[in-house]
C-alpha cells in the first residue's frame, strides 16, 4: 500500500491544480483564472500562489472532504469528434455558479500528454522521454498516460481514503474505464457488493475498435471482468446501436433499458426495475457513469456524437433518485462534454444548454456522495 506521505508526494508530480489539465497557455486562460479565483481568491490567482495553496489544500483540505472533484482532460480515446478534454474547465464553471463545486473538495486535474492514452501502448523510449518532459526524471517509476495515471491515482485513493467518494469530470468515456476498475477493486477488497449503473446513447460494448482496447467505444466490455459477474452492470438510454439490445444482452449477460423502453414505460418504472434487480443481487453501493449523450441532441449538442430520441434531463434525475434511495452512490462521472462542438442541427445555445443539464445531474451526483 502506498503510504499517505507517498500518495500525496504522486498527486504533486502526476496532477495540477483545478482547471490547468489542459496544457495551454493562452487559450481559455480567462476561463481558467476566473475559476482558480473563485476557488482560492483574486490575491492567489496575481500573486501566482495557486500551486501552493492546493499543495497545502491536500494536507488540511482533503482529509475532511467527503465528495472530491477530479478532473482528467484527455479525449485521447474518443474517435469521432474530439473536444471532451475541456469538460472539465467548461463544467467546473457551471458548478461554481450553483454553489455546488465549492462544497466539494477539488483535487485538481491529471496532467495530460494529450497524444498519449495508456502507458501499455508505449514503448520504454517514449515513457522515457515523457517522463522527462512530466517529471523532470527519466527514472521515476511514474506513469506518463492520462488513463495510468487516473488508476494510479484512483487506486491509491481509495486505499488511503476508504470513506471518500470520487466525482470524476472527463473526458472522453475511456476515462471511465480506470475510475470504474480502481472503484471496483476497492469495493472488493472492502467486501462491498457493487454495481455499474452507465448512461448513454451507444453501448460502448466493443471488444476492440481499430485495433485498440480502451478507448470510448470499448470500455464497458473492458470492466465486465472486473464486476462480481456482468449482471452487476446495468446501461440505460441506448439508441445508437447497430444491433438489438438481445444481442448484447445475450453476448454479455448484463442488463440494457433502451431509450424508447424509458419512454414507453416511464422513468419512475424503470428506476423501480433497476432497484429491484440490483436488490436481488444484494448491492450495496453504486458507480453511475454519465455520458452526456445520454440525453437528447436538443439536450446535449455540445458533446462528440449527439443523438436524437434520447433523454429528457428529468428522466435520468428521477432514476438517480431511486437509486439513491436505495443504495449508497459512492463512485460516479460525467463524460463527454465538448464545450467548442456544436450538433449541427441543433438550435439551442450551446455550450450552455448542455453544461446547465450536466450541471443539474452533477450537482445531484456531488451531493449525493457527500452525504453519507
Ligand atoms: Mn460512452
Amino acid at each position: 500500500m502506498t503510504s499517505r506521505n507517498e500518495f500525496l508526494s504522486k498527486i504533486k508530480h502526476y496532477m495540477t491544480p483545478p482547471g490547468e489539465g489542459v496544457f495551454t497557455v493562452h487559450t481559455a486562460a480567462d476561463k481558467r483564472n476566473n475559476l482558480q479565483k473563485k476557488i482560492y481568491g483574486a490575491e492567489a490567482v496575481a500573486q501566482k500562489k495557486v500551486r501552493e495553496i492546493w499543495e497545502q489544500s491536500l494536507t488540511n483540505a482533503l482529509p475532511v472532504a467527503k465528495a472530491v472533484v477530479f478532473g482528467i482532460c484527455s479525449d485521447a480515446g474518443g474517435g469521432i469528434q474530439r473536444g471532451a478534454n475541456w469538460g472539465p474547465l467548461f463544467l467546473r464553471e457551471t458548478l461554481i455558479h450553483s454553489g455546488e463545486e465549492l462544497r466539494a473538495y477539488d483535487i485538481g486535474d491529471v496532467r495530460v500528454i494529450p497524444q498519449l492514452l495508456h502507458d501499455k501502448y508505449l514503448n520504454a523510449e517514449t515513457i522515457k522521454s515523457c517522463r522527462k518532459a512530466l517529471y523532470q526524471d527519466e527514472n521515476i517509476h511514474l506513469p506518463v498516460s492520462p488513463l495510468s495515471i487516473a488508476y494510479d491515482f484512483a487506486k491509491d485513493f481509495h486505499e488511503n481514503f476508504p470513506a471518500k467518494n470520487i466525482f470524476m469530470i472527463g473526458g472522453d468515456h475511456s476515462v471511465s474505464y480506470p475510475m470504474v476498475r480502481a472503484w471496483l477493486e476497492a469495493k472488493k477488497a472492502q467486501g462491498k457488493k457493487a454495481a455499474l449503473i452507465h448512461f448513454d446513447a451507444h453501448t460502448d460494448l466493443l471488444e476492440e475498435r481499430m485495433g485498440i482496447d480502451i478507448c470510448f467505444g470499448t470500455w464497458t466490455s473492458q470492466i465486465i471482468p472486473f464486476l462480481e459477474s456482468p449482471d452487476h452492470l446495468v446501461q440505460i438510454g441506448i439508441r445508437a446501436s447497430a444491433k438489438e439490445r438481445m444481442h448484447w444482452e445475450e453476448k454479455f449477460k448484463h442488463q440494457q433499458i433502451w431509450a424508447h423502453e424509458v419512454h414507453s414505460k416511464g422513468a419512475q418504472a424503470i428506476a423501480d426495475q433497476i432497484v429491484a434487480h440490483l436488490k436481488t443481487l444484494d448491492v450495496e453501493e453504486v458507480y453511475v457513469s454519465f455520458d452526456i449523450d445520454v440525453l437528447d441532441a436538443s439536450y446535449a449538442g455540445a458533446t462528440g456524437t449527439p443523438e436524437h430520441g434520447g433523454l429528457t434531463p428529468h428522466e435520468p434525475m428521477l432514476i438517480l433518485q431511486s437509486v439513491f434511495e436505495n443504495f449508497k452512490i459512492t463512485g460516479s462521472d460525467m463524460v463527454e462534454i465538448a464545450p467548442m462542438v456544436k450538433a449541427p442541427d441543433v438550435k439551442q445555445v450551446e455550450p450552455e444548454t448542455t453544461l446547465l443539464v450536466a450541471g443539474a445531474i452533477s450537482t445531484f451526483l456531488i451531493q449525493a456522495m457527500g452525504s453519507y
